[in-house]
């Protein structure tokens, strides 16, 4: 194991200090609060002690590759008192679905959100999602920015006290979108990242005149989706040099699945888009550096749990393929750093296979927080020392009528990733890959159709351990 992790430890866990039955007195009070009134009721509420802030600054579509290049005060103020992930997961590469597995911990397969449109948006129960658990902890609940696709703008987030949520959708994602700014309907015409980063000031300015009461924030930017806008004085920033790497390079394609949706011209597509992509991303580094000299003249860096995550990656060219919901790396992996001085250990760089449905459980571990049984969670706690060798990755139609892509499913280790595509009712597989990603980590040799069965490994175990995990629910997860 390779594995060079190990906890700072230095704090008595938090659950054991709080006050049995806390939650529960305050689920009426919030249960009548959060939905009808929150803002105003909020102040109300009795106040937790020693739970700690909670941030989450995600990006949308951001691919692991070089991008960080364009973040150095967010690689630095998290790499330098907190740990960097380097195998970390959207469990479901598509925005909505990975959104709900971030705001519940659990597998699109049990929260239900399959795709982004509206009835799948629908399918979540929003008191499965953390914002319920810790606003009924007594914090106070914002989310600036992107919410879920699918949702009605009209109206409120469930669980939330502040919010400004985009109904965005191409250049609208950046300038000039819809937005719902705690209950008023709004067109702002501002860039959309400058504009989460001034509400997220403005609310911990707002939440800190009570200092004892503990928040969490939201900060999902649109960058660097597609068409990837920034302002222009951003226009001449420097650019790592784009790279042709062995995936972007690959000739051969038979390997792959036969109904694989290339596009034509994806790598020169991708190139065309890519210094517009890596430019969107430094308002976002320079929304982080804001908040964190925010928390620190407030005193409350030490006191914030906080990540900095994206929804999915990206395939930009890769195996001729140029959108994410796609199994492969580039779509799959992403992003994925956690700071809590004292806890998470600094500078450090963990290895552990985890994911999107991982953030949720750290959460409730970090704020005491003990999830209703009725709905488990799938993922676990990235502030205990639990691994796990394999994660699952999955993926259903688009749409019902829009039914141009394949459903899959895969099982991704640090030493392989397993691929099956199914036909519409995801009875039959249709197509298999297996790659090794030892001897081939840009995944150009799928070994199970390669013309080669003499290398073919033995895929049977794999293939049982697959179909467990996508039935799985809560610790059958793990
Ligand atoms: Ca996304
Ligand atoms: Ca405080
Ligand atoms: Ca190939
Ligand atoms: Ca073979």
């Amino acid at each position: 194991m390779n594995r060079s992790r190990g906890r700072a430890g230095g704090r008595t866990p938090l659950r054991t200090a709080l006050p049995a039955g806390l939650g529960v007195a305050l689920l009426a009070l919030f249960m009548s609060a959060a939905h009808r009134a929150p803002r105003a009721e909020a102040q109300e509420l009795p106040l937790p002690a020693l739970r700690p802030n909670v941030l989450v600054i995600m990006t949308d579509d951001q691919p692991v590759n070089n991008t960080m290049a364009m973040m150095p005060r967010t690689r630095h103020w998290f790499g330098q008192r907190g740990t960097t992930f380097t195998n970390a997961f959207a469990t479901t590469p598509l925005c909505c679905p990975s959104r709900a597995s971030i705001f519940t911990g659990r597998y699109a397969h049990n929260h239900g959100v399959k795709a982004n449109y509206r009835e799948e948006t629908d399918n979540l129960d929003h008191d499965s999602t953390m914002q319920r658990y810790l606003a009924e902890a007594g914090y106070r609940n914002a989310i600036f920015g992107k919410y879920l696709n699918g949702w009605d703008r009209a109206e409120d987030p469930p669980f939330f006290h502040d919010w400004a949520i985009i109904r965005g959708g191409k250049e609208r994602g950046y300038y000039g979108g819809d937005w719902n700014v705690n209950g008023q309907q709004e067109v702002v015409s501002r860039y959309s990242t400058n504009y989460i980063r001034d509400h997220a000031l403005r609310f911990l300015e707002s939440a800190e005149t009570l200092d004892a009461r503990p928040w969490m924030m939201f900060l999902n930017v649109y960058a660097p989706h597609h068409p990837s806008l920034s302002p222009e004085r951003y226009a001449e920033v420097d650019v790592p040099r784009w790279i042709d790497d062995p995936a972007r390079r690959e000739s051969n394609l038979a390997d792959k699945p036969p109904f694989a949706r290339r596009v034509s011209g994806a790598r020169r597509r991708a190139k065309e888009n890519y210094e517009a992509q890596m430019r969107s991303l430094v308002p976002v580094d320079r929304m982080v550096e804001a908040v964190r000299l925010q928390l620190r003249a407030l005193g409350e860096t030490e006191d914030t749990i906080a990540f900095f995550m994206s929804d999915n990656g990206y395939m930009s060219g890769e195996h001729q393929l140029l959108r994410k919901s796609e199994p492969y790396t580039p779509a799959t992996k992403i992003p994925f750093m956690t700071r809590w001085p004292g806890n998470f250990e600094a500078g450090l760089t963990d290895r552990r296979v985890i994911g999107n449905i991982d953030l949720a459980p750290t959460v409730y571990e970090a704020a005491g927080v003990t999830p209703d049984e009725s709905f488990p969670v799938d993922g676990m706690s990235l502030l205990d020392d639990a691994t796990r060798d394999d994660i699952l990755l999955e993926y259903w139609q688009e749409h019902p009528i829009n039914q141009t892509y394949v459903p899959w499913a895969s099982l991704r280790t640090r030493r392989f990733q397993y691929i099956e595509y199914y036909d519409q009712d995801m009875q039959q597989v249709r197509f298999r890959e297996y790659y090794d990603l030892h001897s081939d980590p840009w995944q150009l040799e799928n070994l199970l159709n390669d013309e080669d069965p003499a290398n073919d490994p033995d895929v049977s175990m794999i293939e049982q351990r697959l179909g467990e995990l996508r039935r799985c629910s809560g610790e059958g997860c793990r």
